[in-house]
């Protein structure tokens, strides 16, 4: 166990720029306001919060960039996509200081989203305090496409590669991006629940020798056994003991538990598998930081979609926290 004084906290990442669509911004508030501070409480953790980047601030500038001229476009030189790559560099660079602060102090970082792009500043982070540390990526798509693969060019689409160096010496990418240490060993990261992969991010995946678990994996071995199996190919020379993060899209469950999400996929997780996931990780006590990303309330066409998706956002953190532990 990596905090033995069960402090945490609260890093709140409001941020939509990595894709397109307003409101994921939120999804901090959003949870907040759904008690989950008290509920961590309840859980024995002393818990402080703690606010990456003001959220206001940059719905503001997102959408001045949107109406300015170079907003619509995201080709930059080089060919290469990358939209609102200068707001995605400032933010997550943000998200990683504030990371960084909690995680140097003994603190188990959760950071809520934002969109996943986020994830950029929370890895890096974390990385820099547990270099040994495997990550555990939950969600239905791989975040690995490069600024040369994406097709949408939203850079929630692509964290992983710059948290691997993918982009570092393609012509044309964005110095906001570059304060990336980009040290993520391929061989230190495992996926579990995608199912739907772009076909330039299946080749990278393939090529790098990368583990991921689909819903087929899911579907064929069982949950129990596709975490243990990921577990040990994050850290295959201990049998699975060693620093974890886990980095949770909640697009990973199925969007008819979790339907407020911008990049909803079918034939997900159901809600107790994806909640099993991070039970099994507080378990394990080596659980080292969390993010619960990807909630936007704004998406929901009934009162019941938000409710039912900031609730299991909240259960999600809760779980890897040790609530469900006897
Ligand atoms: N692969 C697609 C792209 O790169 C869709 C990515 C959607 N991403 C998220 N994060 N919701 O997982 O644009
Ligand atoms: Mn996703
Ligand atoms: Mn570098
Ligand atoms: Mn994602």
């Amino acid at each position: 166990n990596y905090y033995k004084n069960r402090e945490l906290s609260i890093i709140s990442a409001p941020f939509s720029g990595g894709q397109g669509k307003f409101g994921v911004e939120k999804g901090p508030r959003y949870m907040l306001k759904h008690g989950l501070q008290s509920r961590l409480e309840e859980l024995g953790w002393s818990t402080e919060l703690e606010a990456a980047l003001d959220e206001a601030e940059f719905v503001t500038k997102l959408k001045k960039e949107k109406e300015s001229s170079t907003g619509g476009s995201s080709v930059l030189d080089g060919g290469v996509k990358a939209k609102r790559a200068d707001v995605v560099g400032e933010a997550t660079e943000m998200v990683y200081k504030s990371v960084s602060k909690v995680v140097q102090a003994g603190r188990f970082p959760v950071t809520l989203g934002g969109d996943h792009s986020v994830a950029m500043g929370t890895v890096s982070a974390v990385l820099d305090k547990f270099p040994e540390a495997g990550v555990l990526w939950i969600d239905a798509h791989a975040d690995i496409n490069t600024i040369e693969t994406t097709d949408s060019g939203n850079l929630h689409g692509c964290p992983v590669s710059f948290l691997m160096g993918l982009n570092q010496d393609i012509p044309g990418c964005p110095e906001s991006l570059k304060w990336v240490p980009g040290n993520l060993s391929p061989k230190k990261i495992a996926f579990i629940g995608l199912r739907d992969i772009d076909a330039g991010e299946k080749k990278i995946l393939k090529d790098l020798g990368i583990s991921a678990f689909s819903m087929y994996h899911v579907d064929k071995y069982g949950i129990n056994a596709v975490v243990e199996m990921a577990m040990k190919a994050i850290h295959p020379e201990t049998n699975g003991e060693g620093p974890i993060m886990c980095s949770y899209d909640v697009d990973g469950v199925d969007p008819l538990y979790i339907p407020a999400t911008g990049t909803p996929v079918r034939g997900g997780l159901t809600l107790r598998e994806g909640l099993f996931v991070v039970e099994r990780l507080a378990e394990t006590g080596n659980l080292v930081a969390l993010d619960v990303v990807e909630c936007n309330p704004d998406l929901a066409i009934h009162d019941i979609h938000v409710s039912n998706t900031i609730s299991a956002g909240c259960a999600i953190a809760r779980c890897a926290l040790g609530e469900t532990l006897l």
